[in-house]
């Protein structure tokens, strides 16, 4: 409860924000609601799709506007990030309903461009070794959202086996049942849909995927249980990137790219023609 509270004070706060954004851009926003023509999407300070907002529904993803397929029941997106210190593996996670070792550092306000409304989310793992940025870049006119994710080491040694995963709760149509889940390999996405479709691919091509991420979402490694579908499942998508080893103050990046659709023919278009605009950012 004390959670939700919170997000619901957040998002005050920004509201309150925009409306002074011309008196003064000094003060931070720590959370965001985005709309373009097609999607209405709730970010958090956390960089995760979901927000409580005050007499209304929570909005994470939303296609239609009104239709949410990610806050829902348990609300599953976010990222998870691990690394290996002394012989050991440290992971940490951040879901709006479960978090562990993560804390908010800095947003931006959003900033309208030509074709997106840009958003930017700056992380920390709490021991202060890992910096995750996310910079969230929302399509204006299109059905897609592209994340641009940098992971940086600021810590004063190096550090090996970096991972960062996308965890995605798809809960499609705004119910976890009645849903299939499937991964397009060409596309390096997992995708799910009921009525709607909402796919979650990466570039580059993910190391790992899994179509059932419940059981990867607070370990180091993912399992890979269910690569393929299609399967009728309360799924939950994981792409899984080693980064490897990163020298103090050097910095990795991947993208994650969320597209709706009303059909798999429409999905696969919408999500070339994120990734070929990706050419040009
Ligand atoms: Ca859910
Ligand atoms: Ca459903
Ligand atoms: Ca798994």
């Amino acid at each position: 409860m004390a959670r939700k509270t919170l997000r619901i004070l957040s998002v005050i706060t920004f509201i309150s924000i925009v409306t002074l954004a011309n008196v003064s851009a000094v003060f931070a926003a720590p959370a965001a609601v985005i709309e373009g023509r097609h999607l209405r999407v709730g970010i958090t300070d956390y960089a995760e799709f979901g927000l409580e907002l005050l007499g209304g529904p929570p909005v994470g993803f939303q296609y239609p506007k009104g239709m949410e397929h990610l806050a829902v029941e348990w609300w599953g997106d976010g990222f998870t990030v691990g690394y290996s210190l002394v012989g050991k593996n440290v992971v940490k996670w951040t879901y709006p309903e479960w978090r562990n070792g993560i804390v908010p550092v800095n947003v931006t306000l959003p900033v309208k461009k030509l074709l997106y409304w840009k958003f930017s989310v700056v992380t920390e793992t709490d021991d202060g070794l890992l910096r995750i940025t996310h910079d969230f870049l929302v399509s204006r006119f299109c059905k897609h959202v592209i994340i641009i994710v940098t992971v940086t080491n600021i810590w004063e040694s190096m550090l090996e086996g970096v991972v960062y995963k996308r965890c995605v709760d798809q809960d499609m149509d705004g119910t976890s049942g009645g849903d299939t889940f499937d991964y397009h390999p060409e596309c390096n996405m997992c995708y799910a849909w009921e009525t709607h479709y909402l796919g979650v691919a990466g570039r580059p091509a993910p190391d790992k995927h899994d179509l059932n991420g419940w059981d990867d979402r607070d370990v180091y490694d993912t399992d890979e249980d269910i690569l393929d579908g299609p399967i009728g499942t309360d799924g939950l998508s994981v792409l899984h990137w080693n980064l490897g080893t990163l020298n103090p103050g050097r910095s990795k990046r991947v993208l994650v790219i969320y597209v709706a659709a009303d059909s798999m023919a429409e999905l696969t278009a919408e999500m070339r023609s994120a990734m070929s605009s990706i050419e040009g950012l």
